[in-house]
């Protein structure tokens, strides 16, 4: 009889244990209000269209923003691009691992390997020297590297992976 209180206090602890980790797990991803601009797929642990996550300009703008100064061979001087990195915009969907299948509108598509997330190095550009970008501007959204600094990401293979006009992510295991 004199334990129960203790019995009381342990179970409380762990029903706070169990409430606790479920909010903490359940971020969630509001709907889209404005055109959906992208629309990420497969193995992610964040949706909010059916199996998808659907972003807005707006939605990708309320991440973390990342700027990058380069110059690239589709354009004329050093180029302003702004952005949300692709690492930040796949760890916000829960996304540690996998293939990244991007295509665009033109049904160009091409495989990036999750380490040019890792690294930081893929910047999902929605802004071009202080403006969006229209369809006919590669826009909305050009997966761009650091072209300028280093020799690596000057290359057929980044090129490549450069993908304009970007309208869906498919994550693969
Ligand atoms: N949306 C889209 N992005 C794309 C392509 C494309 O056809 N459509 N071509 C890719 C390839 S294969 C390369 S090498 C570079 C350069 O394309 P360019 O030679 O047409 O300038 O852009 C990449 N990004
Ligand atoms: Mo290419």
């Amino acid at each position: 009889m004199i334990r129960q209180p203790h019995y009381l206090f342990g179970l409380l602890s762990v029903f706070w244990v169990v409430i606790s980790t479920t909010i903490l797990v359940a971020d969630t991803l509001p709907a889209p209000s404005g055109q959906v601009v992208l629309t990420v797929s497969g193995e992610i642990q964040l949706t909010n269209v059916g199996d998808t996550a659907e972003f807005d300009l707006d939605m990708l703008r309320d991440l973390e923003r990342t700027e990058l100064e380069t110059t690239t061979i589709w354009t004329e001087g050093l180029q302003h691009f702004a952005g949300i990195k692709l690492g930040t915009l796949l760890k916000h969907l829960g996304v540690e691992d996998g293939i990244i299948n991007a295509s665009a509108l033109n049904e160009y598509f091409i495989d990036i390997p999750f380490e040019d997330a890792d690294t930081g190095a893929a910047l999902i550009a929605y802004e071009r020297n202080g403006a969006p970008m229209s369809v006919r501007d590669k826009g909305p959204l050009w997966v761009i590297f650091p072209y300028d600094q280093s020799a690596h990401y000057r290359s057929e293979v980044y090129f490549a992976r450069s993908i304009w006009q970007m309208d869906r992510i498919e994550i693969e295991r």
